[in-house]
């Protein structure tokens, strides 16, 4: 039971904004910076809970952007909470509040992050115990985005490799492709090794993604159309490797379909993407092993504790796209700041809520509008 002991007080979002230690290129662009919105709950007893909004400014990977959650989070979700505000409320029903709001699964995530950090703060516990983390570490993986030349590509994949990273995923579109796969494979071998092609292809290039099945690629994530999970199922009917859909996927219901229709072998859950966590719980559970990994949106620190505690669960067996917070920031917004130990592996913090200090100096500096709500 999900039940939150004292009513909120307060709810303050931080439209916030941070450089990337390097830009990240895919099929639909580069991006320099991290637009996110920062959710911070605090109750009467003045306990805090931490949540991210992980959209972007731009609604190119999904419909929802930063004025889309903004709107969203304020003149409809946040006023359903406080109509439900009241000791002893349960999450779920608060989700269920939510639920006439169709879609804008990132937004109703941001809060919903929020609320379980809080429950974890007023019970005194690990946010782990809420996710159901039976893991004291995950292993670590990295998603690369296009490169200028597969040369440099080749080189700071090798930098990820010496320092642990277990797998490697590269961003791929029509002309930057089987090269530099065929160059990963010569210099390192027999890596774990896959790729995301974030919708760039289609059926007609069929030769060339079935060329990919030479290459012992883990998976093959989200070649097709964001939102053609058939065109994904004749291609998984043709192909050797892993289907793996990420845009594709919003609730839970849309994961079982596509493995269940085979439309895909593997599911990149992201949490906010299938709108919270107790979502992208239920996906797991159903899915189980080999089936589900957990995915990232270049999260600041807070989303990036949630994912760490989320993918320790004992369905991860794949290691997820959750990198160390130097591989995006100089400075993160939490202390200590995730970090991957000289084996490859996150450890899990201990200690009580998300487990680390959130630096709200840093999140107030960075911030391009701040909103509080009284409750
Ligand atoms: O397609 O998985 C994707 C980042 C932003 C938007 C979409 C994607 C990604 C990543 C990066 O691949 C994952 C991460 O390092 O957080
Ligand atoms: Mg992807």
């Amino acid at each position: 039971m999900l039940n939150l002991d004292s009513e909120i007080k307060k709810l303050d979002l931080f439209d916030i904004e941070m450089p990337y230690v390097h830009p990240f290129r895919t099929s639909f662009g580069e991006e320099t910076h991290k637009q996110t919105i920062i959710v911070r709950i605090e109750d009467v007893e003045g306990n805090l809970g931490w949540g991210e909004t992980s959209v972007t400014d731009i609604p190119s990977y999904a419909y929802e952007t930063i004025k889309t959650a903004w709107h969203v989070q304020n003149d409809f979700l946040i006023p359903k909470l406080k109509e439900i505000n009241r000791p002893g409320m349960e999450i779920r029903e608060i989700l269920s509040g939510f639920a006439p709001v169709r879609g804008h699964e990132f937004a109703k995530s941001g809060l919903e992050s929020a609320l379980l950090s809080l429950k974890a703060e007023q019970d005194g516990v690990s946010i782990g115990k809420l996710y159901g983390s039976s893991k004291s570490k995950i292993p670590t993986g990295v998603s690369i985005g296009i490169q200028k030349s597969v040369d440099y590509l080749v080189d700071r994949i090798g930098e990820f490799l010496e320092r642990g990273y277990k797998r490697i995923k590269i961003k791929i579109e029509p002309g930057w492709d089987i090269e530099p796969i065929k160059a990963i494979r010569k210099a390192y071998g027999d890596i774990d090794l896959m790729v995301d092609a974030n919708s760039a292809y289609n059926l007609d290039d069929i030769d060339i993604l079935k060329q990919m099945d030479q290459y012992g690629l883990t998976m093959i994530e989200q070649p097709m159309a964001y939102n053609d999970i058939l065109e994904h199922k004749k291609l998984q009917d043709q192909m050797e490797t892993a289907i793996c859909l990420d845009e594709s996927i919003h609730n839970p219901k849309d994961a079982i379909l596509s493995i269940e229709y085979g439309c895909a072998k593997i599911i990149n859950i992201k949490p906010a993407r299938v709108g919270g966590y107790l979502n992208a719980i239920g996906i797991a559970k159903e899915l189980g092993k080999g089936k589900v990994w957990c995915g990232g949106m270049l999260e600041t620190g807070i989303g990036r504790l949630h994912n760490v505690f989320y993918q320790a669960r004992e369905e991860f067996t794949i290691p997820g796209d959750t990198s160390g917070s130097d591989r995006y920031y100089s400075d993160d917004i939490i202390y200590p700041a995730v970090e991957v130990n000289e084996k490859g592996f996150i450890e899990l913090p201990k200690g009580k809520g998300l487990g680390a200090l959130i630096v709200e100096e840093l999140i107030q500096s960075s911030s391009r509008q701040v909103v509080s709500h009284k409750f």
